[in-house]
């Protein structure tokens, strides 16, 4: 760790802040070129800390950057993990409210449901899907802080990986009855299909990003646990949407699931 206690919870503040008012923010890495892996991770901890001491409840965790379209579209190499509270989540059909965010972007996601807890390290695909009770449609919907959504992977995992809010639904499947390579999307904005692809595109096997996310927490100590929603990271790049789009997400086999920006 190179950043103080002090200066963490500094970061933190001024990022959670951020999320909270719909304020972006220079990057936080041009003021601190020397924090490291452990930094982020830090900053993060505390902003989850903070949602907690305020009564907010953690859902879930997320993982970010794990597919190639990503990647390439945010200049990043290495997949991301962030966590979801309770407030992210919208229902089924219901509305996101553009005027508390930045400047949101949309990702189609496969996500999971634990069946029992999973603990790195050592964790693999079969471990995952032992441990998976059922899998669904999810839409994430990020808004980095940073201004026009530009930043290195540090600052991106301070600020909890971008993520604001989620809606999960269609017609959840037990994950053993699904292919989860060859599972196919169509990822619909204002009912035009925008963005194409299947699971192989999450690492190979969407089932490796519920792996990595393991063995991360299992090296901080954690688990995730019993019950938990996990987002596989997008299959495809992400689409900036503003108010007065509505967007779905058709999975193979599995419904679909959208929801309304005002
Ligand atoms: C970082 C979060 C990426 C995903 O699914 O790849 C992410 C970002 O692109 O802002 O959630
Ligand atoms: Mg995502």
């Amino acid at each position: 760790m190179k950043l103080d206690q002090a200066t963490i919870a500094k970061l933190a503040a001024h990022l959670e802040n951020c999320e909270l008012e719909g304020q972006d923010t220079v990057k936080i890495t041009d003021a601190h070129p020397d924090m490291d892996w452990d930094d982020a991770y830090a900053i993060q901890d505390e902003i989850q800390r903070r949602k907690v001491a305020r009564g907010n409840k953690i859902v879930g965790w997320k993982a970010g950057l794990t597919s190639h379209a990503k990647m390439e579209q945010m200049g990043v190499e290495t997949p991301v993990f962030g966590f979801m509270a309770d407030y992210y989540a919208i229902p089924e059909g219901g509305e996101c409210k553009v005027s508390e965010l930045i400047h949101p972007k949309v990702e189609p996601e496969i996500a999971f449901v634990m069946k029992t807890a999973l603990k790195g390290p050592g964790c693999h695909i079969g471990s995952v899907l032992a441990a998976v009770d059922f899998v669904m449609a999810g839409i994430e919907v990020i808004d980095s802080r940073y201004r026009d959504f530009k930043f290195d992977l540090k600052s991106v995992i301070a600020d909890n990986t971008s993520a604001t809010r989620f809606v999960v639904g269609g017609q959840p499947r037990p994950v053993s009855e699904v292919d989860l390579r060859t599972l196919g999307i169509v990822f619909e904005k204002n009912g035009e299909p925008v963005a194409f692809g299947a699971g192989a595109a999450v690492l190979g096997h969407p089932a490796a990003a519920i792996a990595m996310l393991a063995n991360h927490l299992g090296e901080r100590g954690q688990e995730i646990p019993a019950g938990a929603l996990i987002l596989s990271g997008g299959i495809t790049e992400a689409v900036a949407v503003e108010a007065g789009d509505c967007v779905t997400l058709r999975m193979q086999g599995m419904g679909s699931v959208g929801m309304r920006f005002v």
